[in-house]
């Protein structure tokens, strides 16, 4: 499919929000490829996609993971609309978008929690998913912004910071990937 046809067919399968969410992902997506020198197609792919597995529900997304022999961990059983629509979206998008490219399929796996030593696509979607204009409630977002445009590793560290400390404080579950990114990226900040 055609980055267009993505984009029709995107809005036809999400809530207008998410629809809205994923547009603005692509967009930012595409302004820090321009910056950093990534392929400015790729990124946009990759955002307007990113979350094309985000409609079903936690029952769903287990039955469809078990269906395509996604090996399911006990977190993500536990939390499966947070930790099991990446995995699955980058089958999806593979299945049923056409996407070959591996860089563009591991950065819609990893979108939600990261991982150590990511690509530079797989860093520009994890930032841009976060910082899109429509992300507003967000701690101290308008610096994250800022320093997206300066240093993709040091937007990293202080994003899964941020997301460690408001799983912590909702006493949610954190998959040990998301663990893993935060100290692998302050090592690299250091
Ligand atoms: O799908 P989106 O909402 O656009 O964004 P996302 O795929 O990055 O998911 C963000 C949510 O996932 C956010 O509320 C934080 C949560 N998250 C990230 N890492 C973990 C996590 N949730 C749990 N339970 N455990 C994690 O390790
Ligand atoms: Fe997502
Ligand atoms: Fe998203």
């Amino acid at each position: 499919m055609n980055i267009d046809d993505l984009r029709k067919n995107m809005k036809s399968i999400l809530s207008d929000s998410r629809y809205r969410h994923s547009v603005g992902t692509e967009e930012v997506c595409f302004d820090l490829a321009l910056i950093y020198g990534e392929d400015t197609l790729k990124a946009s792919i990759a955002g307007i996609i990113h979350d094309c597995a985000r409609y079903l529900t936690g029952d769903e997304l287990i039955e469809e993971c078990e269906r395509n022999n996604i090996m399911i961990s006990d977190v993500e059983r536990k939390r499966p609309h947070l930790l099991l629509h990446s995995k699955l979206g980058a089958i999806y998008a593979k299945e049923k978008y056409g996407i070959m490219d591996e860089d563009i399929l591991k950065a819609i796996e990893f979108h939600t929690t990261g991982r150590p030593a990511m690509s530079r696509l797989e860093k520009i979607l994890y930032i841009a998913d976060y910082i899109e204009p429509n992300r507003n409630m967000i701690q101290s977002i308008d610096y994250i912004r800022e320093i997206a445009y300066q240093d993709l590793d040091e937007a990293i560290r202080i994003i899964t910071k941020q997301t460690l400390e408001y799983l912590s404080s909702n006493i949610n579950l954190i998959d040990p990937l998301t663990k893993e990114t935060y100290d692998y990226y302050v090592n690299q900040c250091k």
